[in-house]
């Protein structure tokens, strides 16, 4: 067998209605026509009104799932998503420096958009520390930004601002997300500074819906499957702006709630 059919890799929490995580990544994946895999890290019991419960992995598991990819496959990219803890991430950090994964998207999964957290408190220093600096590019929302860079973000010269602290803590590209806020704005604008400095604003029409479960999720995972085969950073990043937005912009009716973007969505 060659072996040469475009491999990407999630290293994530799994999200059992299937609207973000894992789930969301891998339909990504599969939608740009990758051949995915996944390093499951935890697991979540939610559903369209909430998450109720969820439960981290052994970490020596997760050394194993790293090793039976590492065993056979030829992963050309990945991408993280829910890490949940310190001991998580440092896991992480040790099997990536261990194994030639390609390139790292760091989508740094903090909070939910309705509140709940999913990496603890005690773990923004870690993620900060050891897992920044290994990032191809971080793509954090206005939150997480907030969060990571420890400044208030009010307008475009703070994020112009937040995206040189992220590149100084050791991220080589950035991908900062503009804020929503409903019924306030006709379009969402993201900042991108790329490891040669050159930056750019992308900007797309903002569609108001309460269907955006795992946008960020569905963001990463594109750009991991468009660098895994072997698009440059810089257009994956605009392809994955573009097909977000069509994912927001064409909700299904799935659950009561909040519903998930639309993985499947004409593109
Ligand atoms: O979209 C963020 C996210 C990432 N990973 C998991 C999740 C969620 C949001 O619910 O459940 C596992």
């Amino acid at each position: 067998m060659s072996n040469e059919f475009p491999q990407a890799l999630t290293i994530a929490g799994s999200d059992c209605d299937g609207s973000a995580g894992m789930e969301a990544d891998m339909n990504t994946f599969q939608r740009f026509n990758v051949h995915g895999m996944c390093v499951m890290t935890a697991c979540v019991a939610g559903n369209s009104y909430g998450i109720q419960a969820s439960q981290a992995l052994p970490t020596d598991f997760v050394d194993q799932e790293f090793k039976s990819l590492a065993d056979d496959f030829k992963i050309r990219a990945s991408k993280t998503g829910m890490l949940a803890d310190s001991a998580m991430i440092e896991t992480v950090v040790k099997n990536y420096q261990k194994y030639d994964f390609g390139p790292l998207v760091l989508d740094p999964v903090i909070i939910t958009k309705h509140g709940a957290m999913l990496l603890e408190e005690e773990a923004f220093e870690t993620l900060k520390k050891r897992l920044v600096p290994l990032a191809t590019v971080i793509t954090p929302n206005f939150y997480e930004a907030i969060k990571l860079t420890g400044i208030k973000i009010k307008n475009d010269a703070d994020m112009v601002k937040a995206a040189h602290i992220l590149q100084d803590m050791g991220a080589k590209n950035v991908m900062l997300k503009g804020p929503h806020k409903p019924g306030e704005q006709k379009e969402v604008r993201d900042f991108v500074l790329l490891e040669d400095g050159k930056n750019f604003w992308l900007s797309e029409p903002y569609f108001e819906t309460n269907r955006v479960n795992g946008t960020g999720d569905v963001l990463s995972a594109c750009i991991t499957a468009e660098i895994s085969k072997g698009e440059s950073l810089e257009q994956a990043i605009r392809t994955a702006k573009k097909f977000v937005t069509a994912a927001i912009s064409h909700p299904i009716e799935v659950g009561h709630k909040f519903g998930p973007v639309n993985h499947l969505v004409e593109f």
